[in-house]
């Protein structure tokens, strides 16, 4: 099928800007905001211009604590118009993870929104857990009733594909668990990566992983899922564990959480509360890493991370590496130039290569593509308190009137 010639337009326009960006080679235009993920300024229907949204979002996700807290993060936060939740098996199986993904949406009293169950197997691989981390119920022992509400008939990646084609061009993705539902609404429509707004995703790093010493979960557990989305063409925010690592949820903010008075904050503590615990059985120094709310804290506001522009590849045939995602930028690591040399050094076409083909391939060169373009903004700061502030701030208001 042919795309349509305006969304390919739009494509084309986000690596000519993303190249002009490179080209341009300043430390801030490096480090500004990716444009997916800054809710950009728009018109609203009365024409009057707003900074705040809502923005059409779908949150796709394998709870997982802190997949718990990011769905209450979002569902307490105005400038989402989250038009459905899609869980995935990852942290643990999928019959675990839709029952935890309508959990929250009640406690959150916002059965209005959509739950899609997704994919019960990553696309070739059988299926790694994370039940170590996140306890055999997927929320670190926390409790919390059977739901009474229902997912909605329609399969996750066909609702995707669905709410994406209703409103092309508007809606971002931001999926916090493996990428399998995400990769099977690609596969199902050729036309769809060019009519989704942008993808924020909890997962990759680029400074070593959390299940293996190369891959982050969620990659792992679906290389090959998450080579089709970054290779899809669409705008990538990666909030990979090079930031999320570095934030830690600590007691002060579990007692912030438990002394208000409503059913988000409540059960947040309760998560939070069980996951310190458990993080300390287990001897960790520190506290649970928050990487899901994160990722939806990036799309709020940018402005808690930094980021740097990347052709991000992902390792799917390595026996120790698969899931690693690797990051290649001409202004990082040996390859940086001199500051005055640096535009030329991205002009210049490093080209992304891969490794040395073997004696048994027919393959002659190894190099993937032959000049830098690239495909992520991945964050490689953030600002922890600034973030928790948000976070905890906003989980332990009042319910919106
Ligand atoms: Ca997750």
């Amino acid at each position: 099928m042919e795309s349509k010639p305006h969304l390919r337009v739009t494509r084309r326009q986000f690596v000519t800007n993303s190249a002009a960006a490179v080209a341009a080679g300043t430390l801030a235009a490096a480090f500004t905001p990716s444009a997916q993920a800054a809710p950009a300024t728009e018109q609203d229907p009365e024409g009057q211009r707003t900074d705040r949204g809502p923005f059409r979002v779908i949150i796709d996700t394998d709870p997982g604590v802190d997949d718990a807290l990011a769905l209450l993060l979002a569902m307490r936060s105005p400038e989402l118009k989250i038009e459905g939740i899609t869980p995935v098996a990852g942290n643990v199986p999928l019959d675990l993870t839709l029952p935890n993904a309508l959990r929250m949406v009640e406690i959150a009293g916002r059965t209005d929104i959509p739950v899609a169950a997704g994919a019960k197997m990553p696309l070739v691989r059988r299926l790694v857990t994370a039940a170590y981390a996140h306890g055999e119920n997927g929320l670190g022992g926390a409790v919390f009733p059977e739901p009474k509400t229902k997912p909605i008939a329609q399969p996750a990646a066909e609702f995707i594909r669905a709410i994406v084609r209703k409103y092309p061009g508007e809606v971002t993705l931001i999926p916090i668990g493996p990428l399998t539902n995400i990769a099977t609404a690609l596969n199902l429509d050729s036309e769809l990566a060019g009519m989704v707004r942008g993808i924020v995703l909890m997962g990759g790093s680029l400074s070593g992983g959390n299940i293996t010493p190369a891959a982050e979960f969620n990659i792992y557990v679906d290389p090959e899922a998450a080579r089709i989305v970054f290779q899809s063409g669409i705008p990538i925010t990666m909030v990979g564990l090079d930031a999320t690592r570095k934030t830690s949820l600590t007691e002060d903010h579990v007692r912030t959480l438990e002394a208000a008075q409503n059913p988000v904050s409540q059960a947040a503590a309760k998560i939070g509360r069980n996951a310190i615990n458990h993080n300390r059985e287990l001897g960790f120094l520190v506290g649970p890493n928050m990487h899901d709310s994160l990722a939806v804290a990036a799309f709020l506001d940018p402005s808690i991370l930094k980021f740097k522009e990347y052709y991000v590849d992902v390792e799917t045939t390595g026996e120790l590496t698969s899931g690693e995602t690797l990051g290649y930028s001409p202004r990082a690591g040996d390859l940086r130039r001199k500051p005055e040399m640096e535009k030329q050094a991205a002009a210049m076409n490093m080209s992304i290569r891969g490794s040395a083909p073997t004696l048994a391939t027919t393959r002659t060169s190894p190099v993937l593509r032959d000049k830098f373009v690239p495909n992520a903004k991945v964050a490689l700061d953030v600002d922890s308190a600034k973030f928790f502030n948000l976070l905890i701030g906003r989980l332990s208001a009042s319910a919106p009137a």
